[in-house]
């Protein structure tokens, strides 16, 4: 792109770290960029087998060139912008612009070279998390490899033996590296286009940073305590949504590079896991969900038939992973009446707000002000008020006539007249109390002894 001759002396340098073809040397492609958190429309391959191409919310896939029967890439690790969600930016590190990075997709059978350019201050690898591949390709700094230092280029050459939902990431300052936001998705389609076929394939990163509100860059020491909880690098209400059509084979991937896990949960349909990190599962090894959980390093696909039309609701199920910063050192204030305290301290600090003493949802409609690119802990707004939501949250939305290859965005869903929860506003019955404890003994035994240190006391 802007620096060919700097890849031309990395390219040279990699002679000596693996075996690689003369062919490769001198002829690297050029690094496609992309600087839009807007989801590019999935990618039909030019070239080579045919498959469904995946959707990568807020990202995009990789381009290719085919070369005497590989498929090359270029992958640039360098310092990114991320814009996690509107109104919130953040420094982080990525590759080819983004984090994450592009997606990559290939085929089953396919023989693909993968150059990668260090353009960051530090050096790195990327290792191809669940790829069977030779040990020498498996990206380990320091020991299957030498570090690719900063300004070089190295490449990595494998065959891809079998289908499935894989990773890429750093094995070089990973701690760092990673709270940075260096990752990204491979995807390996079937060789059968007929096997595993899906309608729709969604692809999405859980990914997680430690970002002070007010400031821009990552604490990269964290160790638990994120307090930005991200899909792709971006939080709610920044998530694309879903967009699917009614009747539709849905597919959904998701890889987790946090440090916890996240039970993910779908509403409205039965899905089931069909893929692992080892690959398919077999359909007699399935069975219904609606949530599942996807442990540290994992990568889960899960299916389903989208065949009830709405608007249905994705998330962690974790509910601090559905907030965004701020929400953690707050104490608990529901049922303490503040009305007495308040004006005092308001004596001495005059901006004091009572807050949470009805529970926390004000904490999403109050105009609170905050500190500059930072994002409410609870925030957006739906066809029928706030969301009251954060973080790890998105929707799909399951929609009658799409087009085949329509990802766009269709609106909020339009319930049917009578189909919306509403306000009861005729007689309500009363309910009915529990009379109090009520004797198990048989109707003739008159007599109730007292427990044993029980509440009669008969001193
Ligand atoms: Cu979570």
């Amino acid at each position: 792109m802007n620096n060919r001759r700097q890849f031309l002396r990395g390219g040279a340098a990699v002679l000596g770290a693996a075996v690689v073809s003369r062919a490769a040397i001198g002829a690297v492609p050029e690094a496609a960029t992309q600087t839009s958190a807007t989801m590019q429309p999935p990618l039909a391959p030019p070239n080579g087998r045919p498959y469904q191409p995946v959707a990568t919310l807020n990202g995009w896939t990789a381009p290719w060139r085919m070369k005497d029967g590989w498929k090359e890439f270029h992958l640039v690790a360098e310092p990114v912008v991320r814009e996690i969600a509107p109104g919130m930016k953040a420094n982080l590190w990525g590759y080819n612009g983004q984090s994450p990075g592009p997606t990559i997709e290939c085929v089953e059978g396919d023989r693909v070279r993968i150059f990668v350019t260090n353009r960051l201050p530090e050096h790195t690898t990327i290792h191809w998390h669940g790829i069977l591949l030779p040990n020498g390709m498996d990206g380990v700094g320091g020991l299957t490899q030498p570090h690719i230092q900063p300004g070089r280029t190295f490449v990595y050459e494998f065959g891809m033996k079998k289908s499935g939902t894989f990773m890429y990431h750093p094995h070089a300052d990973e701690m760092t590296q990673m709270a940075m936001g260096m990752m990204g998705f491979l995807v390996v389609h079937p060789k059968a286009p007929a096997f595993m076929k899906v309608d729709r394939d969604f692809v999405f990163l859980l990914n997680a940073f430690d970002i002070d509100p007010g400031s821009y860059t990552p604490r990269v020491n964290t160790m638990l305590d994120f307090n930005l909880w991200t899909w792709n690098s971006r939080a709610f209400p920044g998530i694309d949504h879903m967009a699917v059509r009614l009747g539709d084979r849905v597919r959904i991937r998701v890889g987790n590079l946090t440090m916890t896990n996240h039970p993910i949960h779908l509403h409205g349909v039965d899905f089931e896991v069909t893929g692992t990190d080892g690959g398919w599962v077999p359909k007699t090894a399935r069975w219904p969900e609606v949530t599942t959980d996807i442990a540290v390093g994992q990568m889960r696909a899960i299916e389903f038939v989208a065949d009830a039309p709405g608007d249905w609701a994705i998330h962690c199920h974790k509910s601090h992973h559905t907030m965004n910063a701020m929400g953690h050192k707050v104490p608990t204030m529901i049922g303490v009446d503040q009305r007495g305290i308040a004006q005092r301290i308001m004596n001495l600090v005059p901006d004091y707000m009572v807050m949470g003493d009805r529970g926390m949802a004000d904490m999403s409609e109050m105009e609170m002000p905050l500190p500059d690119n930072t994002l409410p802990m609870m925030t957006g707004t739906g066809p029928f008020g706030a969301l009251e939501m954060g973080g790890m949250f998105s929707v799909v939305k399951v929609r009658e006539g799409l087009a085949r290859d329509d990802y766009k965005d269709p609106g909020w869903y339009k319930h049917p007249a009578g189909t919306v929860a509403r306000e009861w506003t005729g007689d309500a019955p009363v309910p009915t109390r529990d009379p109090g404890p009520v004797s198990t003994e048989r109707p003739n035994a008159t007599v109730r002894k007292p427990a044993p240190g029980g509440g009669t006391h008969q001193h």
